[in-house]
């Protein structure tokens, strides 16, 4: 067994969605790499030291620069908020480090081309942790689109909805409400949320070529947590989208922080003339799929016993579920971090690289940033992905 010394930047929650799959990795996966949490870097010290001692890092930093120089260190960890992933890549990838960074991958394409060119240069493993793509469900939709079970798609419908950001008394900015700060996030939810929903569209449905766009923001100021003065509110609360696909078929994007009641609700569904998938993440467990047309045998279903089929996706023959327990026991929301490091480590013990790599990631980059200059601008943007 090799080590794989990690140098985790950030404390929050995806610091420790991702610690968590680090300690969990070789219990569940047969790979040759054992994680060893080195460091934790985060400029508060105190925060720092009791994520260190929760989670068991050895040491901490509160310097990135220093993290991704130690000789220590072998896969640097970007959580940390996305204006800072830029840089820390830059010189993770400078130093020779495996990077694995939190969507969206950057600010803007400007700066996720930029971080491309580092890790390619540098020839690093790279990942973003678009970690639905993992959730077994969605991962056995893929499989069916793959199979040929979908046939010619026609539609794909995307939501993302959250409710978190309605009270007016919400202030933004600093560690915890760094993401309603544009400075620092750099966009709404068409970051935060629906690049989610645009890299699992683009993975299951093919490249997003043009888009048309409305963006809301409902809360116009909120007091500032570092300043402590009332300042612009400039994210994005709300974005809806249409999209055209390389393949002809048509797309509906929605996402929100103000749909009162909505927690995260995460869901898709693809048309195509043989078959359907519908996934909604408040059953994860589920995947819906209506069989028109078997590709196996060529024929139509007899319309009498169609309808929609909704699959208990616990088998072991499901993607992922062989790793954890006896068909019909589910896996949660932390697996699907634990299930993209695995693929990370076994991509680079296999010599294949797993996706979404940055390259990858990037093209959902471009489709995030044509989605908000197609809403400045009030027309259709075209996207320029490259799949
Ligand atoms: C925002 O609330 C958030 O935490 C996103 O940043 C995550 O990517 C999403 O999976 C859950 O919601």
């Amino acid at each position: 067994m090799k080590e794989l010394r990690v140098g985790m930047v950030g404390y929050g929650f995806m610091g420790r969605t991702h610690s968590n799959a680090y300690k969990r990795l070789t219990d569940f996966f047969p790979v040759q790499h054992k994680p060893v949490l080195k460091a934790v870097c985060a400029r508060d010290a105190e925060k720092a030291k009791a994520f260190a001692e929760n989670w068991g890092y050895e040491r901490i930093e509160t310097n990135w620069k220093k993290l991704v120089e130690a000789d220590d260190i072998d896969l640097i960890d970007i959580g940390s908020p996305n204006n800072t992933h830029k840089a820390i890549a830059l010189a993770a990838a400078a130093n020779g480090k495996m990077i694995v960074c939190e969507k969206p991958l950057a600010m803007s394409v400007k700066e996720a081309e930029e971080m491309v060119k580092a890790v390619e240069k540098a020839k690093v493993p790279n990942m973003v942790w678009f970690n639905y793509r993992r959730v077994p469900s969605i991962a056995l939709a893929k499989q069916l689109v793959d199979e040929g079970r979908i046939g010619k798609a026609f539609h794909y419908r995307a939501t993302y909805l959250q409710d978190w950001t309605i009270s007016e008394d919400l202030p933004q900015g600093g560690p915890g409400l760094w993401r309603l700060d544009s400075k620092v996030a750099g966009s709404g939810v068409t970051g935060d949320l629906l690049a989610h929903s645009i890299d699992t569209a683009m993975w299951l449905n093919g490249a997003i070529t043009r888009v048309v766009a409305k963006t809301a923001t409902f809360i116009k100021q909120r007091t500032h947590v570092v300043s402590g003065k009332t300042e612009s509110v400039k994210i994005d609360d709300a974005c809806m989208f249409l999209a055209e696909f390389a393949n002809g078929s048509m797309g509906t994007f929605e996402s929100t922080r103000y749909a009162r009641g909505r927690k995260n609700f995460n869901t898709f569904e693809l048309n195509g003339a043989d078959g359907s998938v519908y996934f909604d993440l408040e059953e994860p467990e589920y995947l819906q799929y209506f069989e028109y047309k078997n590709p196996g045998t060529g024929k139509k279903i007899d319309s009498h016993v169609t309808g929609w089929r909704k699959i208990h996706t616990t088998n072991s023959e499901h993607p992922y579920m062989n790793r954890y327990w006896v068909p019909g026991t589910c896996i949660g929301y932390e697996h699907t971090f634990l299930n993209a490091l695995a693929d990370f480590v076994m991509g680079i013990e296999s010599g294949n690289p797993t996706q979404p790599d940055f390259r990858n990631a990037l093209q959902t980059q471009r489709v995030c940033d044509a989605v908000l200059e197609s809403a400045r601008k009030g027309s259709w943007v075209k996207t320029g992905v490259k799949l």
